[in-house]
């Protein structure tokens, strides 16, 4: 298997890290290929509990070579602080490789991020306030920075001039703020220059080569399918694209080379920040989901929005992604309901829907429409074959399986490494 992709099939946090952690002890590259440290990637092993937010799962894998491939976009002071915060704790951090092509979050980007969405008020999209947005729109615009520029300071004065040219008027004019001083940001990045440039590397070429020697690479989505740019519930989504053609994009290794696609679903849904969401529960029942599965955000902190599983998602997830199989995780946190309500299809203006409907109004105002399944009270978290499982907690995997529309091959029955039901 030359390489294979792992993401969030439905709006993130669906346990990406802890699967990418997994499959870091038998892989050779783990790579990011879009997003920031907007993420939040939880790895817990043993009484270890990591939360990475721009580094690759891969990083605490030691024979594996983690990579920050150029789709992704990187604040530099994070990077550095994520690493040495990591070094502390005895992790080697030294085989680590950034693309050269990757684009910097600047100080402006995380200001024009803030200031844009208090400006939006009631109508803002609720992004994780790290620049994402504003970064990817400078590399569109093409006035954005590259992590290569940090190595030429007259290009980069002059592409930070560039940049802040139009920035500053619009927050001079539209936002009544302060010009931002090209200098000091030019100074403040060639301060992370040499701390940054061990890891500088072509790795387009490196990640090719490495599958043509029969390398196994892991690309590692952030966010999620349902907050790709492209595919997701535009506008509230995240400004790149995790869903599995931002793999190739975003490393520079082509489509042919990628045999398994893997959707990381969890048993229930959640989202962060704002946006459609219609099986979302504002009652007791999601306060529990939100209690048990520890549903808080792990880079900003907030309290996750939850509601019942979405089939119409999942499908959607296998569709656009052409997934080869699932990995469902949490299920655990689903222990202790009679009756679990699973949403099988939306009735829309009085009629019945089957799929995530393409028109973003009519997902608006799709409500759910549910098959309640017989709930289990055993715990199952020493589950260890499938057969360990309760009747009921077999019968809603095989479930969500034939709703879901590709073959689940894994399921996460809690937080650590260990607590895993492999499925052959
Ligand atoms: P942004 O900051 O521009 O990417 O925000 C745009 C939308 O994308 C959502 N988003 C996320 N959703 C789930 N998890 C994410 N990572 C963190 C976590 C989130 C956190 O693991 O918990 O700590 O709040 C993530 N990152 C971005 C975001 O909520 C907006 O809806
Ligand atoms: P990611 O962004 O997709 O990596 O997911 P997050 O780390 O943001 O959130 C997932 C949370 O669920 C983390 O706290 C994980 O430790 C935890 N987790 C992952 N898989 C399981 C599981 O199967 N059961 C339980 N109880 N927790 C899990
Ligand atoms: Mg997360």
């Amino acid at each position: 298997m030359p390489a294979l992709v792992l993401l969030g099939a439905q709006w993130g946090d669906e346990g990406k890290g802890k699967a990418t952690d997994l499959l870091g002890g038998s892989v050779d590259y783990v790579v990011r290929y879009q997003g920031g440290n907007n993420a939040g990637h939880t790895v817990v092993v043993g009484d270890q509990k990591y939360a990475l937010h721009l580094l690759p799962s891969g990083i605490l894998s030691p024979g594996c070579t983690p990579v920050i491939g150029n789709g992704v976009v990187v604040d530099p002071a994070v990077l550095l602080s994520e690493l040495s915060g990591l070094n502390e704790r005895g992790v080697d951090t030294s085989k680590l490789l950034i693309s050269g092509n990757a684009h910097l979050i600047t100080p402006y980007n995380v200001t024009v991020d803030k200031v844009s969405e208090r400006f939006l008020g009631k109508r803002k999209i609720g992004t994780t306030g790290r620049g994402i947005g504003p970064t990817y729109a400078d590399k569109i615009n093409r006035v954005g920075i590259r992590v290569q520029d940090l190595y030429d300071e007259s290009i980069l004065t002059q592409k930070v001039e560039a940049a802040l040219e139009q920035k500053n008027q619009l927050l001079a004019k539209v936002f009544n703020r302060r010009a931002i001083e090209s200098e000091k940001i030019v100074e403040e990045m060639l301060q992370y220059a040499e701390q940054i440039k061990p890891y500088v590397a072509d790795t387009t070429l490196i990640l090719n080569d490495a599958i043509d020697e029969g390398k196994v690479v892991l690309f590692e989505g952030g966010q999620g399918t349902l907050l790709d740019v492209d595919h997701g519930t535009y506008p509230f989504v995240t400004s790149s694209n995790p869903t599995a053609g931002g793999a190739c994009t975003g490393s520079g290794v082509g489509p042919t080379k990628i045999s398994r696609v893997i959707g990381i679903l969890k048993a229930y849904t959640t989202r962060v920040g704002a946006g459609p969401f219609p099986t979302e529960l504002l009652d007791e029942d999601g306060e529990a989901l939100r209690r048990i599965g520890g549903e808080r955000g792990v880079t900003t902190g907030r309290d996750r929005r939850c509601g019942w599983f979405d089939a119409p998602i999942a499908r959607y997830a296998t569709r656009v992604n052409g997934l080869t199989d699932f990995f469902l995780t949490k299920l655990d946190v689903l222990t202790g309901w009679e009756q679990i309500p699973v949403c099988v299809a939306y009735e829309i203006d009085g009629k019945r829907v089957e799929e995530l409907p393409y028109n973003q109004s009519d997902f608006h105002h799709a409500k759910p429409i549910y098959e309640n399944l017989p709930g289990w009270s055993e715990d199952i978290t020493k589950a260890k074959t499938f057969d360990d499982l309760p009747k009921n907690a077999k019968a809603y995997v095989k479930a969500l399986e034939e709703m879901s529309g590709a073959p689940i091959s894994a399921i996460g029955v809690g937080p650590g490494r260990t607590e895993t039901i492999e499925i052959n």
